[in-house]
């Protein structure tokens, strides 16, 4: 016999999504409860995103975990482009009015959870078999089972902030859904070095060789890609093979500040753009990697997450305190609305950088036109930088 568990709003997964979802709705004074596949400490340790846009700060602000991120957070006025080693700086402020905050989705996690435990709230990690059943229901249930034993959540929402490999999504009927899938013939291996970055802000480089990126998490901590094959497993790179790559995929000016410190973490990110319709189905919501995926180049995952979770807080509070459905019956046309324009970004910034197998000169040419016209055009650099800043957040 399952042991009955009840909540108001049951989270799938503790990500940046779920966790910064659970911290909004505990606020306001709902009661949630979050199941986490994984266990805690394995959350804890996943290096991942880098950059936050202010509309991210905001929330983050908005949940009382930000006192940490404004104390470490970098903030960051440009990135620099490289082509073939010649370089151009993209100037937020000047462009936009607008910066953006270098702090580790790690860390980001690592704020949520201590406010979590803090507030003597509950991640059940290591659920396993999680299942979100009777969701046209107005009472869905979420059967799960932890340390041998059987459970069944009962609850008035189900919120799916399991990411793509999650199980909430295929939880929508295929008839009910359509994807959108774009896969990248590249992927990206990424490490962390304890080595002073090659330049105060982050630099993107195409170059024939391939792309490269020179990100960091503090002025003495390095965050390092460079493009590789998607089938490329980490022993294909050993450290020697990632800094030589790196220093010639930008200009020698900086592969001279190239600091070869051993890496502390190597992995290989798949490069996809992917998206989910709709982002509800009955009493089931999905909130970012869950229904959405862009390539890392636009660095818009972690933050396309945060700006989901600002639209679904509010449209669950005005409907479980309010029986204000309004909201929440356009949440996901007014989460997708701005998913497509990130996904627009992360994919034009993608094409752009990258190198292409050969095989289609016409695209590679276009590719050149473009990188030379970013490089003269201030209406193109406005472009990027208002993108990669962050759009205005629409809330409704
Ligand atoms: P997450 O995937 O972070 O969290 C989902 C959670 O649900 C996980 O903890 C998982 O264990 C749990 N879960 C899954 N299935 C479950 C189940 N059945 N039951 C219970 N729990 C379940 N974005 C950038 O902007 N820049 C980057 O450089 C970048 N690098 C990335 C590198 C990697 C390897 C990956 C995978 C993603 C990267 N991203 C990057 C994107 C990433 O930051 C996501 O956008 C962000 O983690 C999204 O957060 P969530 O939606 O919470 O999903
Ligand atoms: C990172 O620091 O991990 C990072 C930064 C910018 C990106 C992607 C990743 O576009």
């Amino acid at each position: 016999m399952a042991k009955q568990l009840s909540t108001r709003v049951a989270i799938v997964g503790s990500g940046p999504a779920g966790l910064l979802l659970g911290q909004l709705l505990f606020r306001a004074g709902i009661d949630n409860l979050i199941l986490e596949r994984r266990p805690l400490s394995r959350v804890l340790a996943r290096i991942r995103a880098g950059v936050l846009e202010e509309s991210t700060v905001r929330v983050l602000e908005e949940a009382g975990v930000a006192e940490r991120l404004h104390r470490e957070g970098l903030v960051h006025d440009g990135i620099e482009i490289s082509v073939c080693g010649e370089r151009r700086r993209i100037d937020f402020a000047t462009l936009t009015g607008k910066h953006v905050v270098i702090y580790g989705q790690t860390e980001v996690t690592k704020d949520l959870v201590a406010a979590r435990e803090a507030a003597g709230l509950p991640i059940l990690d290591e659920a396993r078999d999680v299942l979100p059943v009777d969701l046209e229901s107005d009472r869905p249930k979420v059967l799960f089972r932890r340390h041998g034993e059987e459970f069944e959540l009962a609850c008035e929402i189900v919120a799916g902030c399991d990411g793509f490999h999650g199980v909430c999504r295929s939880r929508i009927p295929a008839e009910r859904l359509k994807t959108f899938e774009r896969v990248y013939p590249f992927g990206w291996l990424g490490i962390l070095a304890h080595a002073r970055p090659v330049s105060d802000e982050l630099v993107y480089a195409y170059s024939e060789r391939g792309f490269a990126l020179f990100s960091m998490r503090s002025p003495t901590v390095s965050r390092l890609y460079v493009q590789c094959d998607p089938n490329d497993p980490v022993e294909a790179w050993p450290d020697s093979r990632v800094y030589e790559e790196l220093a010639a995929r930008v200009g020698s000016d900086l592969a001279a500040r190239l600091e070869r410190a051993p890496s502390v973490e190597k992995s290989v990110t798949q490069m996809r753009s992917f998206v989910a319709e709709p982002m509800r189905f009955g009493r089931l919501v999905l909130a970012g990697d869950a229904a959405h995926i862009v390539p890392p180049t636009g660095a818009k995952g972690l933050n396309l997450a945060a700006a989901d979770v600002a639209v679904l807080a509010r449209a669950l509070i005005a409907f479980l305190r309010e029986g204000d459905a309004r909201l929440l019956d356009r949440y996901s046309d007014v989460a997708l609305a701005r998913v497509w324009k990130a996904e627009r970004f992360s994919w034009w910034m993608t094409s752009l950088l990258h190198k292409f197998p050969e095989g289609d000169p016409f695209r590679d040419r276009l590719q050149r036109a473009e990188l030379e016209y970013l490089f003269q055009s201030e209406a193109m650099q406005k472009v990027l930088a208002e993108n990669y800043t962050g759009l205005p957040l629409a809330l409704s």
